[in-house]
């Protein structure tokens, strides 16, 4: 008894794996194993000896039990040490590797700028970049062989040959969208139309192709003075500061009468821009009166209805806000601009979680 006792427990002692502890299980105390083995001689035994080496059996079973169930225990503590140690991960780590993409400076700035009309109740119009002649000029209140039409640069779109009507244009401006949303919707009206905008002409400061944001706002009794507090408030929220002051400039656009160009107070140290202070004023937008022939080729009545319109140039609104210097690597889709000057996508411009970061 006492060999078989020494022998076990120092094989279990012994053992390395939960796998050797289980064959030594089964060797020992399994069906088969020598302590149940021990036990079939007990029928050989008289009376006297068998309750003296019953008990001392079921003792020793118990002990090989027990010291099975502590290695087994303890074996299953050093497995679990084993995998944390290897198993083991950095949570400070980032999340993931930074995206490839950046927001383009432009898509950054319409977005932040239709947020802040979108706060002041205007919503967001969209219509085509290949436009009719009429909805590009004539509804504008530019006939045919009016002088401004050779302003705009135009873009012309082939005709078959022997087809003489108006060719269409790529638009000149956004307004058109304008156009649309009042012959759809009718007065009043809210809308800003971003997006895309083509003249044929290309040098330092003008490409082919650049973006614009006009508005338009259509009511019963609006002013200029409605016009002046709106487009005050939206330099506030796009430029960030807390006071900015306007300055209208009388100007000419066939599409509205008053018409207005827009200067910010502004002043340049070193090259940086300061907005709100200084002695120096920038030109930023240009703005007026809805013109009543404009409303009236649209399905507004102008008796009844007036209001005001503006467009702003995106690319110079970037350039300006982000300090981009030249206007033509806008459109170069070079990767190392675009990592320089890009934004991240996670970072949305919103009123309350502010416009940039
Ligand atoms: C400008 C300046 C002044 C303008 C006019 C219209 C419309 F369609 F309502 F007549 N939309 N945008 C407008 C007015 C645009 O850009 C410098």
């Amino acid at each position: 008894m006492d060999d078989l006792r020494q022998k076990y427990l120092e094989a279990i002692a012994g053992a390395g794996s939960e796998a050797a502890l289980e064959e030594i299980r089964v060797a020992a105390v399994g069906k088969k194993g020598e302590v149940a083995l021990q036990m079939r001689e007990l029928g050989k035994m008289t009376p006297e000896e068998r309750q003296v080496m019953g008990p001392k059996l079921n003792a020793l079973k118990d002990e090989i039990n027990s010291a099975l169930a502590a290695k087994k225990e303890a074996l299953g503590d050093a497995a679990l040490d084993e995998r944390l140690k290897t198993e083991w991960l950095d949570v400070t780590l980032p999340a993931r590797p930074r995206p490839a993409g950046t927001i383009h400076p432009v898509s950054q700035v319409t977005e932040e700028v239709t947020t802040i009309f979108a706060d002041m109740g205007f919503s967001v119009a969209e219509g085509p970049q290949i436009e009719t002649d009429w909805h590009n000029f004539d509804a504008l209140n530019i006939p045919p062989h009016h002088p401004a039409r050779q302003e705009f640069d135009t873009f012309y779109m082939h005709r078959a040959e022997g087809d003489n009507r108006p060719p269409h244009v790529l638009r000149t401006h956004t307004s058109p969208v304008q156009i649309r949303a009042m012959l759809a919707q009718g007065a009043p009206i809210r809308v800003i139309a971003p997006g895309r905008v083509y003249r044929s002409d290309y040098d330092q400061t003008h490409t082919p192709m650049f973006h614009q944001i006009e508005g338009l706002a259509i009511d019963r009794d609006i002013s200029m003075a409605n016009l002046k507090w709106v487009l005050e408030e939206f330099c506030r929220a796009f430029f960030e500061v807390d006071e900015v002051e306007l300055r209208f400039r009388a100007s000419h656009f066939p599409f509205t009468e008053p018409s207005a160009e827009v200067d910010l107070r502004c002043s340049w140290e070193d090259g940086r821009l300061k907005v709100g202070e200084g002695d120096d004023w920038m030109e930023i937008l240009g703005s007026g009166m809805v013109h009543p022939k404009v409303l009236e080729a649209s399905g507004v009545d102008p008796t009844e209805w007036q209001g005001f319109a503006f467009g702003i140039g995106i690319d110079r609104l970037a350039m300006l806000k982000y300090g981009i210097p030249d206007l033509r690597a806008f459109f170069d889709s070079d990767l190392r601009w675009l990592r320089h000057y890009g934004f991240s996508a996670l970072d949305m411009p919103t009123m309350r979680g502010g416009l940039s970061r």
